[in-house]
Order: structure tokens, then sequence, then C-alpha cells
């Protein structure tokens, strides 16, 4: 038999094919073996992935979100109604390190207390008069807020408006399973008892420029739970005065006050403001990420793919992908991006590419 065609990120083609077949059943017997001539290649050129780019509309979403309000059951036992973020080109995740979804949660009910391994975050969407419980510590939920659910700290949420409450929730789920480490524990009652002190990290560490001495947490997990809305608003607004970034315009990342590193130890999350007019470069990395829009309209362009997003949309962007923004609106736009950079550059898998500004232009007319 013939050696298998070589392509441009085929393994050295194999004149041997015929030995390693003859190989293949005895050394399997010792649950051993040696690449064969159909096994994929053990690397590729640069990344490829199976996860694809996916557009999410809100204007599909809400009803679908409607219908899953009314027609499932929030259930007991740490159980979530949650409508998820599905990648068409993976078995779960929306992306394969994380899932998001969204929340949908009814005036009276309780999603009730648990933990996991996974970290986890929301950013609220809609509503209001919901609050989380982080290991006894209420924060009340406004839209615009991020709040954060550290790997195994207990968890509840508690409706006590009346209106439905939305958010975004993301988890490393993906990632901490493929590491296979995920464990997970429902709370013995509904509820876990609330602290004396309400938004206790918020107290101590909410500043940012000023923190309390009596830091209860090590310094290894960021102490602050959340970050809201007003104050990283009003962050992204003094931003405004610094030099545009070339990709995002206005961009600020959450941070952990204590080392100034990422708020979490595998998602990052950041705030983005596209002026109108904004043309911005095209970029590509390794890691996945989700961009949700908050305020008003404009493209990203992905691969040589127009993606033209409103309010409540979500575009999750597969590694290694051309992308840019562009806001050819008169009014800004405002978006919350997710990402796995923390997790990725904590391993030391982190590269990126960005084009001269001459070459720019084609990346945005080449066609899919
Ligand atoms: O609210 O605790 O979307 O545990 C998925 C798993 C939300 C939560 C999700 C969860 C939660
Ligand atoms: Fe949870």
């Amino acid at each position: 038999m013939s050696s298998p065609a070589t392509g441009p990120t085929a393994e050295p083609s194999m004149v041997d094919g015929q030995a390693r077949k003859a190989l293949k059943d005895d050394l399997a017997r010792f649950d051993c073996r040696i690449h064969q001539p159909d096994d994929p290649p053990l690397f590729t050129r640069e990344p490829r992935s199976d996860m694809r780019t996916v557009h999410w509309r809100w204007a599909d979403l809400e009803p679908l979100l409607e219908r899953v309000g009314q027609a499932i059951a929030i259930g007991s036992g740490g159980q979530r109604r949650t409508l998820r973020l599905a990648n068409p080109g993976l078995p779960f995740g929306t992306t394969h390190t994380f899932w998001a979804s969204i929340q949908y949660i009814l005036p009276g009910e309780v999603a009730e207390a648990h933990r996991h391994t996974a970290n986890a975050f929301r950013f609220i969407l809609k509503g209001s008069g919901c609050t989380t419980t982080v290991d006894g510590e209420m924060y009340s939920m406004h839209e615009g807020d991020l709040v954060l659910t550290p790997s195994m700290a207990w968890h509840d949420h508690v409706h006590r408006g009346d209106e439905p409450m939305i958010w975004l929730d993301v988890l490393d789920i993906s990632l901490s399973r493929s590491l296979h480490a995920t464990f997970f524990e429902p709370y013995d009652r509904q509820m876990q008892p609330v602290n004396d002190v309400p938004e206790h990290s918020w107290r101590a560490f909410g500043s940012g420029i000023m923190r309390s001495p009596r830091a209860a947490r090590p310094n290894a997990v960021n102490p602050l739970l959340v970050y809201p809305r007003q104050q990283a608003e009003a962050a992204l607004a003094l931003a405004e005065g610094l030099q545009p970034d070339p990709f995002e315009d206005v961009v600020l990342e959450y941070q952990d006050p204590v080392n100034g590193g990422a708020a979490m130890k595998t998602m990052g999350m950041s705030l983005l403001k596209l002026r109108p007019g904004f043309q911005g470069q095209p970029r590509r990395h390794t890691g996945s990420k989700l961009y949700c829009a908050l305020r008003g309209h404009g493209s990203t362009i992905v691969d040589g793919q127009r993606y033209d997003w409103a309010p409540g949309d979500f575009l999750a962007i597969a590694p290694w992908s051309w992308h840019q923004h562009v806001n050819q609106t008169t009014q800004e736009a405002v978006l919350f991006e997710v990402d796995d950079l923390p997790a990725v550059k904590a391993l030391g898998y982190y590269r990126e590419e960005g084009l001269e500004q001459g070459e720019a232009r084609q990346v945005i007319g080449a066609a899919q």
C-alpha cells in the first residue's frame, strides 16, 4: 500500500506504513501504540478548533427564554433554569473551555444553594430584586453588575422582586471537565445563612484604590466578589481619555484589586466601548471568547464573515480566528466580554498576531 497523501499540515509520509500496521495489534495488547498512517496528525501547524464562531440574536433568545420560563420548573437540589448557548461544533460548551447560559428566575423562586469546582460568574442583563449569597455574603443584583462565585464557594440566588430576572452565567465547566476535576455538592438547606455584614468583600476591597488591612481571604484568590455597573462604567468613562486600543477602542478588564491580575483564575472579563466611527484592527490569538452586546450596534468580522450585532446578542469567537470590530453608527456601542485567556496564559499557551496597517483591508473584504 502506498503512503498517504501529505498536505502542509500532515506529518512526514510514512514509508513504513505496512510495518506500523503489522505491529498495531501486538502493541494494543499492552495498551501501547505507534502512530498509524491513518491517525490524525499529532500536531497541526496552527490551532484547528472544532469550535465554531456563533452569533446568537436576542430577538431569538428572548421568546425562547419566556417559553423556558413557563415550561420548566426551577427544581430542587441545586438545579438551575438556564438556556445554554450551545456551540454546534462541540459536544458541550459555548467554547471548548466555558459554558455561557442565560439564567431565568421568576419572582419568589429560589435557585438553591450548592457549590462546585467550576468557577462561575453572573453578569446581570435584566430585572432587579434578586440576591446572590456567596459564602454567606449577600449581594443584590442590578443590571450591569458582575458577581463572582469562585471555585467551591457556596452560592444561592433568591428572587424577592416582582419581575423575571435574566442574567448571563459563565462557568469554566468545559475546562474543569476536561481536567477531570468536577466536584458538585448540594447544600443541606435551600439557602445558606446570611452574614451580618452584607457585601463584605465590596466594603473591604471595592474602591480598588484602598483596602481593609483585615483581609480575610488569602491573596491567591481574588477577595472581591462584586463589580457594580456604576463603578465599572465610571472607570470606562475615565479610560476614554487614554490612547484608543487598536482592537477594542476603550477597554478595561475587571481586575483582582489585590494582585492586579484577572478577576478570576481561568476567565477574563472586560467591558469595552466602541465609539462611533471606530474601525478596529484585525487580530487573532489562542483562547476563545464571547461578546455580549449591551448597548448600541456594530459589526464584528470573523475570518471574513461579518456579524452585525444588536443589544442582547452574543458572539462566540473560535481560537485563532481573525476578528475585528467596527462601529459605523453614530451611537457608541458597549460590550461585555468573557474569555479564557487567564487559563491560556497561565499555561504558557498564549500567542497572538495582529496585521500591519496595510493588510487590514484585505481581511475585511475577504469572502468566506
Ligand atoms: O447559578 O449556580 O448556568 O451552578 C450553571 C450551573 C448556573 C448557578 C449555571 C450553575 C449555575
Ligand atoms: Fe452554581
